[in-house]
Order: C-alpha cells, then sequence, then structure tokens
C-alpha cells in the first residue's frame, strides 16, 4: 500500500489524530498553513471526491464541522483539492480545515506549529 494517508489511517506512520470512527479520520497537517490546521479524510481510500462513496464524504464534512466547532475559531477555510493542476498532492481524498483566528481567539488546546 503507497498511499501515504492509507499508512496513517492503519496507524503504521504516526499522526496527531484530533478524531476517528469506522469511516473518517481527522488528524493535525503535517506543514500547517495556521495554528490548528487539520485534514479530514474518508478511510474508504480514493484520490479524488467523485471516487468517494456519499456516506462516507456526507460523514467527512459533518466531522470538519464539529472540529471547526470545537476549535472555537470563527473564521476558517475548508478547502479541497483535486488533480495537480488544482495543487492536490497527495492521492487520497482530504479536507483541509484551516483556522483564521485572530491574535486574542484560544483555540483551546496547544497545537504544533511549525
Ligand atoms: P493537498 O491538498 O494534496 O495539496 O494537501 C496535502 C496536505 O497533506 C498538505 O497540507 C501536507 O502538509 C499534508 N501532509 C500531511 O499532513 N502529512 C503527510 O505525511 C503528508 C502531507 I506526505
Amino acid at each position: 500500500m503507497a498511499c501515504i494517508f492509507c499508512k496513517i489511517i492503519k496507524g503504521e506512520i504516526p499522526s496527531l489524530k484530533l478524531f476517528e470512527s469506522e469511516k473518517t479520520l481527522a488528524f493535525l497537517d503535517i506543514g500547517p498553513l495556521s495554528r490548528g490546521h487539520s485534514l479530514i479524510i474518508p478511510k474508504h481510500h480514493g484520490a479524488k471526491l467523485h471516487d468517494i462513496p456519499d456516506d462516507q464524504l456526507a460523514e467527512v464534512l459533518s466531522v470538519t464541522k464539529k472540529i471547526a466547532v470545537a476549535q472555537g475559531v470563527q473564521d476558517y477555510n475548508v478547502l479541497q483539492n483535486n488533480g495537480r493542476i488544482a495543487h492536490q498532492e497527495v492521492d487520497h481524498v482530504h479536507f483541509h480545515l484551516i483556522p483564521k483566528p485572530n491574535e486574542t481567539e484560544g483555540l483551546g488546546i496547544e497545537w504544533p506549529t511549525k
């Protein structure tokens, strides 16, 4: 299995997990664009959005929302890239949750920073 995110799902590569269920995993991005930048992925392997069953996609979005609420940030981007031209680097569908906290907001957790 060459997929790095499948290896993270299997625990073969360590990650800082935020959430895990039968269908979904969320973990901190190794190269965060902001404090708390996380990735939410379906456990079903698929490179692009259209490769993922609807039930898995539904849960991924729901988990993305829950993490945003748990982080307590009001401003954030949710981003999902498909294909090289669209800047996709890892060929396992993932949603970026990128908080845009201001200096006075706390995330409630000490997140690793670059
Ligand atoms: P992209 O949408 O495919 O361009 O984003 C890939 C993201 O995966 C990027 O933000 C990387 O920092 C992140 N990432 C990671 O968190 N852990 C890894 O082992 C690898 C990439 I490879």
